[in-house]
C-alpha cells in the first residue's frame, strides 16, 4: 500500500513518517501532499498562540480531554519557530500533554522547520493538510507568538485563539504587536493569579477600539470583496469573547470549548469560512511559488551563464547590478517560457 493510502486509512506510523519527510523538506513530500490534497478540507483548523510559558500546552491538554468526550478525533501540532527544536521543549510538551498519550483518537507531534524561505508556515500548512487528510476532526496548532509568525499561523487557522496571562505588561505588548487583531477568541490563562479583571477590561477596550477602526476604514482593502458583500453584515459580526481559564485545574475550559464550537458555527453560517479557506489557499500557493522559484534560482546560480557573469564581475568588466539583471533576462528567456 502506498504511504498516502496508509495515511488516509488512519495508519499512525505512516502519518509520522510523512510528517518527518515534510519536516526535512524531503523531495518526496511534494508527491505525498499532491496525493492527499483531495482528501483535505474537512477538519476544523484551530490555532493557539501566545508567548512561551503562558500555558498553551497545558490548555490544549485540558481542552483535548474535553473534546475527546464528544468523540472528536484530534491532531495536535506544536510548532517551534527556531530552526533547531530543543529537546527540552519537546519533553516539556510531552509532560504537559501526558494525559493524552496512549489515546488512539489523538495524534501529537512537535515540529521544527529546516526549510528555506517561509519554511515554518509552509511546513505547518503541509502538516495540517496531512492531519486533515488522515481524518482528524479538529487540528490544533500550538505556536509561539513572536513577531510576524503568528500572523502566518493565523492564515492556517479557521479559529485563532490568543492566550495571555493576567498582568497588563503582556497584554499591552500583545496589543502593540497586532496579535489581538488575529484573535477570534482571547484566553486569559493563569486566572488563579491576581489582576485578572483589570487585564480583562483592558483587553475588552483594546478589542473594541480595534474593531471600530476596522469597520470604519479598511473595508475597501478586502481581497475577496464579492464574498464579503454576500455576507449579512449584522449576523456576520463576531464579538471576540475573552475567557478566563486555569489550565492546570481545567477551570474555564468548558467555556472555551463552547466558544470554539460557536465560532466554528458562526464562520460556517456566515460564509466567513470560505473567505478563510481562500486566504489559506492563497498563502499556501504563494509560498509554494516562492519556494519553487527559489529552488530554480539556486540551480541557475550554478549554471555556466551565471558563473561567466560572476567572472566578468570579478574582472570589473561589469557591475553586479547589471550582471544580475542580465541573469534574470537569461533565466526568463531560457527557462520560464520553456515549461507549461
Ligand atoms: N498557576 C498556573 N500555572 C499554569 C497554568 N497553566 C499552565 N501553568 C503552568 O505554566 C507552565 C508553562 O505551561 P505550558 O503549558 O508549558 O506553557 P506553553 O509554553 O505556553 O505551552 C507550566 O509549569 C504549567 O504547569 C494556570 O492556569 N495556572
Ligand atoms: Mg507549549
Amino acid at each position: 500500500m502506498s504511504l498516502t493510502k496508509q495515511i488516509i486509512s488512519g495508519d499512525r506510523r505512516a502519518l509520522a513518517q510523512a510528517l518527518t519527510l515534510i519536516e526535512n523538506d524531503d523531495h518526496s513530500s511534494q508527491h505525498i501532499l499532491t496525493d492527499v490534497y483531495r482528501h483535505t478540507g474537512c477538519a476544523h483548523l484551530i490555532g493557539i498562540t501566545g508567548i512561551p510559558g503562558v500555558g498553551k500546552s497545558t490548555l490544549i491538554n485540558s481542552l483535548a480531554k474535553l473534546m475527546r468526550k464528544s468523540g472528536d478525533k484530534l491532531g495536535l501540532l506544536a510548532i517551534d519557530p527556531s530552526s533547531q527544536f530543543s529537546q527540552g521543549a519537546i519533553l516539556g510538551d510531552r509532560i504537559r500533554m501526558k494525559d493524552l498519550l496512549g489515546d488512539e483518537g489523538i495524534f501529537i507531534r512537535s515540529m521544527a522547520s529546516r526549510g528555506v524561505l517561509g519554511g515554518l508556515s509552509s511546513t505547518t500548512a503541509a502538516a495540517v493538510d496531512l492531519l486533515d487528510a488522515a481524518g482528524f476532526d479538529r487540528v490544533i496548532v500550538e505556536t509561539v507568538g513572536v513577531g510576524q509568525s503568528e500572523v502566518d499561523i493565523a492564515s492556517n487557522a479557521q479559529t485563532s485563539i490568543v492566550v495571555l496571562c493576567p498582568g497588563l505588561g503582556d497584554s499591552i505588548q500583545a496589543a502593540k504587536s497586532g496579535i489581538l487583531e488575529i484573535a477570534d477568541i482571547i484566553v486569559i490563562n493563569k486566572s488563579d493569579y491576581p489582576e485578572v479583571n483589570l487585564t480583562k477590561s483592558y483587553l475588552r477596550e483594546m478589542i473594541d477600539i480595534g474593531s471600530a477602526a476596522q469597520t470604519s476604514g479598511s473595508e475597501t482593502q478586502n481581497i475577496i470583496d464579492d464574498i464579503n458583500e454576500k455576507l449579512d453584515t449584522d449576523s456576520s459580526i463576531w464579538e471576540v469573547p475573552i475567557i478566563t481559564t486555569v489550565a492546570t485545574t481545567g477551570e474555564g475550559i468548558g467555556d472555551l470549548f463552547e466558544q470554539l464550537l460557536a465560532h466554528y458555527e458562526h464562520i460556517k453560517s456566515t460564509g466567513e469560512i470560505i473567505r478563510r479557506r481562500h486566504s489559506r489557499l492563497r498563502a499556501i500557493f504563494e509560498s509554494q511559488l516562492r519556494k519553487q522559484l527559489y529552488t530554480k534560482l539556486s540551480q541557475m546560480l550554478s549554471e555556466d551563464y551565471c558563473l561567466r557573469q560572476l567572472e566578468v564581475i570579478m574582472e570589473r568588466e561589469t557591475d553586479p547590478y547589471t550582471a544580475a539583471t542580465n541573469c534574470i533576462k537569461h533565466f526568463e528567456t531560457n527557462y520560464i517560457g520553456d515549461e507549461d
